[in-house]
């Protein structure tokens, strides 16, 4: 790609600058888990996760502005509106997993909201809450108040990207629920563009920025297996490895079946296969 200047990688992804106004995201075909990028790529995860976010982005238009330009012929790549981005993340929970349960189980609260006493692992939120966390560019990101998140962006862009980000999680996680696939809780990441509007940047709503579950193995009280990457923590969890970086490679089953899971979301919240 001679005319992109290389900006950065993701740990699964590129991002290049097209010119002033455009970037390119390009989605690889490799998957990270308990935090380390494997050796092994799964066939098709780019792709995949490439149309499920101009999916979502098409669908929640009305919604929200979205920095989706063009999706390129190799189905990985999309050309993006270069925005402003906002230094916070975006979270929204409807179920109660990860670190919104760690921080529940301490607390009782997450991100400043005080939930109802006796809540259980995986349980569903009487609402979904809004639960910003900082961008760590090295290691964990850590949840912080709404106050916190209204100091750094300001009252109004707060209340704004709150209540975007509510409504696309509300769309989205009903839209999954009737197709069998529970979104507990998604990520999105904000811009401004050169107007000063507010714009829904990155991916969105996929299982890499999502906890996707399979809706009939939700059990509460239990953590569901991840949609997307249950087979490659089974077999990972029957080795010794430590966890820390190599990874083990992965068998050509596990490759295999994998690649199938991410299409299989695919069809069944877009009703299309990759091509
Ligand atoms: C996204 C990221 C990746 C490394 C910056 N529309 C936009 N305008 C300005 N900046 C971004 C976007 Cl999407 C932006 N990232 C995340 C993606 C590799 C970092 F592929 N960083």
């Amino acid at each position: 790609m001679p005319d992109a200047v290389h900006l950065g990688s993701g740990k699964v992804r590129e991002l290049y600058a097209l010119d002033d106004e455009r970037l390119l995201l390009v989605a690889s075909d490799r998957i990270s888990t308990f935090d380390v990028v494997l050796p092994t790529a799964i066939p098709d995860k780019g792709r995949v996760l490439t149309g499920m976010s101009a999916f979502w982005f098409a669908r929640t238009a009305d919604i929200c502005a979205n920095h989706l330009l063009a999706l390129r012929p190799d189905g990985r790549s999309t050309e993006c509106r270069r925005l402003e981005m906002l230094p916070i993340e975006c979270v929204v929970r409807g179920y109660l997993s990860g670190s919104g349960w760690k921080d529940y189980r301490s607390t009782g609260e997450v991100s400043g909201h005080r939930l109802p006493a006796g809540l259980r692992e995986s349980e569903q939120l009487p609402e979904p809450i809004f639960t910003p966390a900082t961008k760590a560019t090295s290691g964990h990101d850590e949840n912080i108040t709404r106050a916190q998140a209204a100091e750094v962006v300001g009252a109004e862009r707060f209340a704004e990207a709150e209540r975007l980000s509510i409504a696309l999680y509300r769309f989205a996680a009903a839209y999954a629920r009737e197709r069998g696939i529970i979104i507990a809780d998604t990520k999105f990441e904000f811009g401004v563009d050169r107007t000063g509007r507010l714009v829904l940047g990155d991916e969105a709503l996929t299982p890499d920025s999502s906890r996707f579950w399979p809706a009939d193995q939700y059990q509460v009280g239990t953590s569901p297996p991840s949609y997307d990457k249950q087979f490659v923590r089974d077999y990972l969890e029957t080795l010794d490895w430590d966890k820390t970086p190599p990874a083990p490679k992965l068998p050509a089953d596990v490759i295999a079946r994998t690649s199938a899971k991410y299409r299989e979301a695919l069809v069944k919240l877009t009703g299309k296969n990759i091509a």
